[in-house]
């Protein structure tokens, strides 16, 4: 990006318009405007960037419904605080509460997104995350050994049979102390492929491809005839470890490597993977015991393409290829060369042909490289400048962004004419069309997402809010209807007709299902235990107390655990848990759930706790008070509801 900055800074008129592009129409006005009580045609769900979680909103109107914590911590909720998600958050580098997250990615069923679960990628500490659709709760984080910005991930095959993750920075292999500048010796990228068990979601890499050491920077996975197919575009086959914006930018045509999974799938069966010692973490959250644990896991299945013949091919594609995107029919594989001035499509079926009579030319490290001309499809010539990024409206259209000239380009998939383009405000990364990665896509809607807003927003200090421009793609000519801001960058997004999601929705948890360890299922079954020094209290909430809400007989130097059980069995009644002194954040237990908090009491004294979602009239009531006498104190342990003298 510091590259297309730079260019845009010395290509005068091509980066920011001049117009702000604010005359609207009021149709456009009506187009977007959903009226109060009304709700939402569509969910958008895009990613936070570096603020690592997932923003929900709905379309057309771009309110903002949701943050869901997914790699960073999250003091709403709880998330990475209380006890039972820090386990979601380990990693083989211990617990890491943050990461930047870039691409969300629906999971399919026969190539249409089905709402059943979201992935998305954490790319500083490689890590792949299955967030379920139906509690919009993180349910699952696997992280990526082999793997340095873990960035062309997780695109999802057509049955969600995998989901990829390819590594943006090569890295040595295996990890060792070596020179940097031996990068083209030592280090490698590493594709994984992530199975994803039908029923369950649950992930686990099912294998990795080893290829040279190049930057592997988005992917896109077959459809139709070309299923069993994931492609990976790839920059820096210079192998330069140093001013990259310049030494990566010196070849005419990079690659996309064409992997041919359902091969891969042979060769593992075969035997031929190694299993390679590996440490890396799967992190899974039980919704029945609300508790996540992690484990360490110790192998990875490795393929070499140089003992795998027809598992590997690179396509030259031209220059510094960002995107990969395949058209609904499967048959077109879109390479966004950012420094190239025309659009380079290749063609499924000449590849196929190419592959069959062998028209290479030449190989790294036993990866055949096709011949251009023989897998080049069409070009889309002088479409604009800096292509990112390209999805697909179903009728026949690609819709391409073009981050320096700042602009969507809409074109015609076989005749590679340009039929439309509409400015961004500015400088446009992804695009998300619902469905527009999928095989049947929804249509309607473009949502442009932005890197930069000058100008289109009140001045928030020295950063202006992130953004998402939403277009009307219904008829011939895009029209943009609404501005809305986001939360962190929004690098890509998807989005998916709400009926998909809406009759999957969870409203609350069945208490009776409720399997925690520490549940307590009624009032009665409240207490407080000492274990040593360590205290658990068995709490439950319900509009509109705590029981017990009196503590006494903690000291000094304990551990109190809170073990918050929410009796509520009705949508929408979450009570939140807080107490004075706490170091880390609150709860928020939703009905029919038990959450932890660990509280470490420093200084004698009574301490109040209280609810901090406001659940009913009597919300400011529900309070309580816990007791702390010094180290050495012989402060019976006491606890109650409404009684004089608890015990
Ligand atoms: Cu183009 Cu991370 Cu997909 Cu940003 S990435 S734009
Ligand atoms: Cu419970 Cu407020």
């Amino acid at each position: 990006m510091a590259l297309l900055l730079a260019l845009n800074a010395i290509l005068p008129g091509c980066g920011k318009p001049t117009s702000t592009g604010g005359a609207l129409g009021d149709d456009a006005a009506s187009q977007v405007y959903v009226a109060p009580g009304q709700l939402d045609e569509f969910y958008l769900f895009a990613s936070g960037g570096f603020s690592g979680q997932i923003g929900v909103y709905g379309l057309p109107s771009g309110r903002l419904l949701r943050q869901i914590p997914v790699f960073s911590v999250d003091a709403e909720k709880g998330y990475g605080f209380n006890e039972e998600t820090k386990p979601m958050l380990n990693t083989s580098y211990g617990f890491v509460p943050w990461d930047d997250a870039h691409h969300p990615e629906l999971s399919q069923t026969n190539g249409q997104t089905d709402g059943r679960w979201i992935f998305i990628n954490g790319n500083n500490t490689p890590r792949i995350a299955r967030i379920d659709l139906s509690t919009f709760e993180t349910a699952e984080i696997i992280e990526i050994p082999n793997s340095g910005g873990n960035h062309s991930s997780p695109f999802t095959t057509e049955n969600t049979e995998y989901v990829v993750a390819g590594t943006r920075f090569s890295v040595p292999y295996p990890q060792k102390d070596v020179a940097i500048n031996t990068y083209a010796e030592n280090f490698k990228g590493t594709l994984s492929f992530i199975s994803v068990e039908p029923n369950s979601g649950r992930m686990d890499i099912a294998f990795q491809v080893l290829l040279p050491a190049f930057d592997y920077d988005l992917a896109h996975s077959g459809k139709g005839n070309s299923h069993g197919w994931t492609f990976f575009t790839s920059y820096n086959t210079e192998q330069a470890s140093t001013l990259m914006e310049v030494n990566a930018s010196k070849n005419d045509k990079d690659y996309i490597a064409a992997v041919n999974w359902k091969k891969a799938e042979e060769y593992v069966k075969a035997g031929k993977a190694r299993e390679i010692p590996a440490n890396y973490a799967h992190n899974v959250y039980d919704e029945s015991t609300h508790t996540g644990t992690s484990t360490m896991k110790k192998t990875v299945k490795v393929l070499l393409p140089s003992e795998c013949p027809g598992l590997v091919y690179f396509l030259p594609t031209p220059k510094s290829p960002h995107g990969v995107d395949v058209d609904p029919t499967g048959e077109y594989i879109v390479g966004s060369g950012k420094l190239a001035a025309d659009l380079t499509v290749h063609s499924f079926t000449k590849m196929m042909a190419a592959i069959k009579k062998q028209a290479f030319d030449g190989e790294v490290d036993g990866v055949p490289i096709l011949k251009y001309e023989e897998v080049v499809g069409g070009v889309v010539t002088k479409p604009g400048l800096g292509p990112l990024h390209t999805e697909f409206d179903g009728k026949g259209y690609g819709y391409t962004t073009f981050f320096i000239s700042s602009e969507v380009v809409k074109w015609k998939l076989g005749t590679w004419e340009v039929v439309d383009r509409q400015p961004t405000f500015y400088s446009v990364g992804h695009l998300c069309i619902p469905g527009g990665d999928s095989k049947n896509p929804d249509g309607k809607y473009l949502v442009a997402l932005n890197k930069i807003t000058k100008d289109r927003y009140l001045p928030t200090g020295p950063e202006l809010t992130q953004s998402a421009q939403l277009y009307d793609i219904s008829g011939d000519k895009m029209k943009m209807i609404l501005d809305f801001p986001t939360i962190g960058e929004p690098h890509y997004a998807q989005a998916i007709p709400a009926s998909r999601i809406v009759e999957r929705s969870k409203k609350f948890y069945k208490i009776e299902e409720n399997k925690h360890p520490y549940r307590a299922l009624g009032e009665k079954e409240t207490k407080v235990v000492r274990e040593g020094n360590v205290v658990r209290v068995y709490m439950t909430t319900i509009r509109s107390h705590f029981a017990p809400d009196n503590i006494e007989g903690v000291k000094v130097g304990d551990k109190v655990y809170f073990h918050v059980t929410n009796l509520e069995q009705d949508w929408d009644v979450p009570h939140g848990f807080a107490v004075q002194g706490a170091t880390n954040a609150e709860l928020l237990i939703m009905p029919g759930q038990t959450e932890t908090l660990l509280w470490e009491p420093k200084r004698e004294g009574v301490f109040p706790f209280y609810c901090t979602d406001f659940c009913s009239a009597l919300h400011q009531e529900m309070q309580g008070y816990i007791r702390v006498s010094a180290a050495n104190s012989n402060t019976p342990l006491k606890w109650g509801l409404n009684v004089k003298d608890p015990s």
